[in-house]
């Protein structure tokens, strides 16, 4: 078993067109890429990868296909949160026999469950395996808000290591890392990193590594070794990159540039839509200044 450390690429999922199939190929290239890189390993099946637009059996052979290729070079971490809890389930199970290093899913959304329901949802989820497990918390997206308390008692649960947090309120995050400091912290916003590890990240997890992986490690490397000024500079160089991906929608921008770097990823599904030429010329200009040749 790969260890649960470092930074981790959000996956993309390549389609052939915009109702097509997962595009295997590209998906082959693009986990070969990043297993290649100074990352410690992906996430499987996010929200970067579009995971609510795919059905099942797509889901599962995103997850299928990517442990294949990656053939234990790089650690996995499988996202399989749903709505449906029994769905959750089956994935969870399937990475764990597929060999995902981890299993990893936002709450069940939509109906707004107590906390003490999401709370056996995931005794639940977390124990279909023997993995790993990290919560995702991401309430910008799933409609789901925690206080750093009701956090760390997620994390008291059987198998659960961790969260992703894909969340701006730092002051809560420190108090998690306070709650519990041997909690793996993910940090999930790729435009705070730097702000995320000086209040107890770990590592992190985001879609914008895909295509500045080096920036990203770099990061860390400038903040572990005190070098704040080189830090702050890499952070900025990554947020103009970031700036220019959110202004176009990041998972449409972030398919486009790694289409441009050799990747064909196609577009996402509908509803989300497609880029029109201004985005693309700004995005063009923002990937010739400040993504590294
Ligand atoms: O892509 C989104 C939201 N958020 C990601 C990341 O937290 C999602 C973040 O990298 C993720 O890891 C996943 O696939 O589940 C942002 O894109 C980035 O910070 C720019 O705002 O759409």
């Amino acid at each position: 078993m790969n260890d649960l450390n470092g930074y981790f690429a959000a996956l993309p999922t390549p389609f052939t067109d915009r109702q097509g199939a997962i595009a295997e190929g590209s998906l082959d290239d693009l986990v070969e890429r990043l297993v290649t890189s100074h990352l410690s390993g992906l996430y499987v099946g996010g929200s970067t990868g579009e995971a609510f637009l795919l059905s099942e059996q797509e889901r599962a052979a995103l997850l299928r296909r990517v442990a294949r290729t990656c053939a234990g070079r790089s650690t996995l971490i499988a996202h399989v949160g749903d709505p449906d809890p029994a769905l959750s389930g089956r994935l969870a199970r399937l990475a764990a026999e597929a060999g995902y290093d981890a299993v990893s899913a936002v709450p069940p959304f939509y109906y707004r469950y107590g906390f003490e329901e999401i709370l056996r949802h995931y005794e639940w989820l977390a124990g279909q395996t023997d993995l790993p497990f990290l919560i995702y918390n991401f309430p910008a997206l799933s409609g789901v808000h925690w206080s750093a308390d009701q956090i760390a008692q997620l994390c008291d649960l059987p198998n659960v290591v961790g969260v992703k947090n894909t969340c701006g309120d730092l002051f809560a995050f420190e108090s998690l890392r306070r709650l519990r400091p041997e909690a793996r912290l993910f940090h999930g916003f790729d435009e705070t990193l730097l702000a995320g590890l000086s209040m107890g990240a770990d590592g992190g997890i985001g879609s914008t590594y895909n295509i500045q992986p080096d920036r990203i490690v770099a990061i860390d490397a400038a903040f572990r070794a005190g070098d704040m000024d080189t830090a702050r500079s890499l952070q900025a160089d990554a947020n103009a990159l970031i700036e220019a991906m959110v202004a176009a929608g990041v998972i449409p921008a972030l398919k486009y540039l790694l289409t441009r770097s050799g990747i064909p990823m196609g577009d996402c599904r509908p509803p989300f839509g497609q880029l029109d030429a201004d985005a693309r010329a700004a995005l063009d200009a923002a990937a010739d200044r400040y993504i590294p040749a």
